[in-house]
């Protein structure tokens, strides 16, 4: 087993809409473990944090106007392969074109308004999740179903 941690990161259009049940209820459906979890209006400088790759793409302004358009719900959550298969549930980024069944496949319709984000490298995954906890912020706990997930 391959136990990692991740941040998904519940997007405005999705908390808007009243997701964010439904899609904290995937990821536990899938067996992961939530270890952290804030809902939290992100300032211009943590979105230039999270998405400090993107800075000076043509399409950066927009995103960022989005992101801050509303608040976000950060989650950290652990198990087997989180990073790959977090990055799996949520589909592919231009949500007209994510596969029924994952989550923007099932919840959205638009590039930049695509309901989640997911990291995509475990240190990628530990440096986003800074932008929203600090260490001790994540909590170790078990689950009394673990043993029967991984
Ligand atoms: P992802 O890894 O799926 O989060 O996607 P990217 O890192 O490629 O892009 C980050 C975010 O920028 C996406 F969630 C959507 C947004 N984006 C646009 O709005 N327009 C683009 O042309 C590309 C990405």
């Amino acid at each position: 087993m391959k136990n990692e941690t991740t941040l998904l990161m519940i997007k405005p259009d999705a908390v808007q809409r009243a997701l964010i049940g439904r899609i904290i209820a995937r990821v536990e459906d899938k067996g992961f473990k939530i270890v952290g979890l804030r809902l939290v209006q992100l300032t211009e400088v943590n979105v230039d944090r999270l998405y400090d790759i993107h800075i000076g793409k043509d399409f950066y302004p927009l995103l960022k106007s989005f992101i801050l358009s509303g608040p976000v719900v950060a989650i950290a959550i652990q198990g087997n392969n989180a990073v790959k298969v977090i990055r799996k549930l949520a589909g592919i980024t231009n949500s007209p074109e994510a596969e029924p069944g994952t989550i923007r496949g099932d919840f959205g319709l638009d590039l930049t308004k695509n309901i989640i984000h997911a990291s995509d490298q475990v240190e990628r995954a530990k440096y986003e999740l800074s932008v929203f906890f600090k260490d001790d912020e994540l909590v170790t706990y078990k689950l009394i179903t673990e043993n029967w997930v991984n």
